[in-house]
């Protein structure tokens, strides 16, 4: 029985029910028991294992099948009427064969399984920012999952009345004949069965074959980036692929820093990371989405849509962030590590090494020839468990933005930060990040990763309309704009070690944003933009030859022109849908650079 009263939701649930086919209905509640229900249902199914509480309170680990284990970019569709609204950096499928090819595969797919039901709010409930969305599924590895992500339950049904929602249908893509059951295999379709599907034009989302991250936990990249940032187009806001965190200096004025890194570019460490400065404080608002909106006063206030952390696993460690290692002490969920003889879970570059344990494929592992967790082993965890996370993340208001940065991962040629010079210039740095392919792909010759504002698997649209979309947003903010930066923690020097310290450190860069904001700190003009001089830094505590911090510190002209070829092929490669301004900028930076 529907505890809902919205006849467009109860007939969606119905029409979705006849299609899949399944042997029985639940409409979550998010209560702690449907939760450890699930739990329950899995360690029963043999698909997850309940970790010695001893070591990790009511946390569970799950072995996901070897086929899947990430996101799907190159099964993962934006479908709408006409090609060019998907642009040129997304894979189209017209809305009508994609879902005559998806009606085929959802046709009785949940066979043997649930339905379950998951009402979920993307934004503290109420929040004029926040967006209700509701989730199929007959997976209850995510129903746990999004419990954890997003805010689930009757209160989100209660708030959404009669109004609009976003639906997300979901499928394992494994039906169950009668008597079989999943006996410890991760349920999932082969790669060629799975789709994961957006069509921005009804505000709707299809995804099937998957039961992992991104591809099956709806509300995080499918709603709250791809569906989120076409409807912000059209609604006139933003939602973006950003961390929020907040520093407070030592006089105790407040600044609100959004940041856009792609993925595995440590935005979950920056996120948490603490200042070795006197008297300033950081807080973690959020690790991975940003929604924003202009409000009354003409500022950009941003909430973090989600609940949860879905963080990497592999590099995690106290070294790296211990505020992530101590979210994760209880009440987590993991994916894909090894789990060690004591009944805990363990990963490469953790603290202490493991000598012996169960890899993620589930054979007997030490250490050796072959990682022991998946190199995107996963774990979730509430946002609310991390020690520093801010007492506003939850605010329906949101945070006023002052800074937004962007950034890549650079060994060579990018200096450690510069400043845009005005918004449409900032723009001009988002939509030009890149970063050099990764060791598994190295070629000295290959192009850099353009990775626009980290959006590129993101953006639900026309990457040209969002460049636009980005100049209009700063024309509506005026001089109430946040101001912009470009960060590059990861240039080494010709022998191949790194230039800056990273991690906490970085909040010496941040310390001098915050100080620009301010007015209260120099910067010398380069054709980057602004630059921090030497002096300029707060380098209180740290060792670092001077060398090498004035080689982190810069501008190799020569170097940047040997790039003009490779930024000429990015804007070729977005041809007809590059706005003016952003050709403006394009013929302006080469002429700071003389060419
Ligand atoms: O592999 C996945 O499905 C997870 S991808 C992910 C998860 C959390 C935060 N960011 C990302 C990402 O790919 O940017
Ligand atoms: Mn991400």
């Amino acid at each position: 029985m529907s505890p809902s009263k919205n006849s467009k939701l109860n007939a969606w649930v119905e029409e979705v029910r006849a299609m899949v086919q399944p042997d029985k209905v639940e409409w979550c509640d998010g209560t702690t028991a449907e939760y450890d229900r699930m739990m329950q249902v899995m360690v029963e199914a043999g698909l997850a294992t309940k970790l010695n509480p001893a070591k990790r309170p009511n946390s569970y680990h799950f072995r996901s099948d070897p086929s899947d284990v990430a996101r799907v970019e190159d099964r993962t569709y934006i479908s709408t009427t006409n090609k060019r609204d998907a642009g040129p950096t997304n894979n189209w499928a017209s809305p009508k064969e994609l879902k005559e090819t998806m009606r085929g595969l959802y046709n009785g797919c949940m066979k043997g399984r649930t339905m379950y039901v998951i009402p979920f709010s993307m934004g503290p409930i109420g929040s004029d920012i926040a967006k209700i969305g509701v989730q199929v599924t007959d997976s209850p590895y995510v129903v746990a999952n999004m419990h954890i992500m997003t805010r689930v339950g009757t209160k989100v049904l209660d708030t959404l009345g009669a109004g609009e929602f976003i639906p997300c249908l979901h499928s394992v893509g494994k039906p169950l004949q009668p008597g079989q059951k999943d006996n410890g295999v991760w349920p999932c379709a082969p790669i060629e069965k799975k789709y994961i599907a957006h069509f921005p034009e009804e505000n709707l989302i299809w995804s099937y074959g998957s039961g992992y991250g991104g591809n099956a936990l709806l509300g995080k990249k499918c709603l709250a980036l791809r569906i989120a940032s076409a409807m912000g187009k059209k609604e006139g806001w933003m939602a973006e692929h950003m961390l929020i965190l907040r520093l407070t200096n030592p006089e105790g004025r407040k600044f609100h820093i959004a940041a856009a890194f792609p993925s595995a570019c440590g935005k979950t460490n920056l996120a948490m990371l603490q200042p070795p400065l006197k008297g300033w404080k950081a807080e973690c608002l959020g690790d991975d989405i940003a929604w924003m909106k202009i409000k009354a006063d003409g500022r950009l206030y941003a909430i973090n849509p989600e609940a949860g952390f879905f963080g990497v696993a592999p590099g995690t460690s106290y070294k790296s962030n211990p505020m992530a290692m101590d979210s994760i002490r209880e009440n987590a969920i993991f994916t894909n590590c090894v789990m060690t003889d004591d009944g805990d879970v363990w990963w490469e570059d953790m603290d202490k090494p493991c000598d012996h344990g169960i890899d993620w494929k589930g054979r007997d592992w030490k250490p050796g020839k072959e990682v022991g967790a998946h190199g995107n082993a996963r774990f979730t965890a509430p946002a609310k468990q991390c020690p520093v996370i801010c007492s506003d993340w939850e605010n329906p208001e949101g945070v006023p933005i002052d800074i937004f940065v962007f950034g890549g991962r650079r060994t060579r040629v990018m200096p450690l930060v510069h400043q845009a010079t005005s918004w449409d210039h900032g723009v001009f740095m988002g939509a030009t990040a890149a970063s050099e392919p990764t060791a598994a792909a190295l070629d000295v010759s290959s192009a850099l990763r353009r990775d626009p504002m980290a959006m590129l698997p993101f953006c639900g649209y026309n990457v040209g309309d969002y460049w636009q979309h980005w100049f209009e947003m700063g024309d509506r903010l005026g001089n109430k704009a946040p101001a912009i930066f470009y960060v590059n923690w990861f240039r080494k020097s010709d022998a191949g070690k790194f230039l800056w310290p990273g991690y906490g450190d970085n909040a010496r860069v941040l310390k001098w944003m915050c100080q620009r904001v301010e007015g209260k700190v120099g910067a010398r003009e380069t054709p980057l933009g602004f630059m921090p001089n030497p002096e300029d830094l707060d380098l209180t505590g740290l060792t670092i030859a001077k060398a090498d911090l004035e080689e982190v510190l810069r501008v190799d002209a020569a170097a940047f022109k040997g790039e003009f070829a490779d930024l000429d092929g990015w804007m070729a490669k977005i041809g007809e849908f590059v706005p003016e301004r952003m050709k403006k900028q394009v013929a302006e930076y080469k002429k700071r650079f003389g060419g």
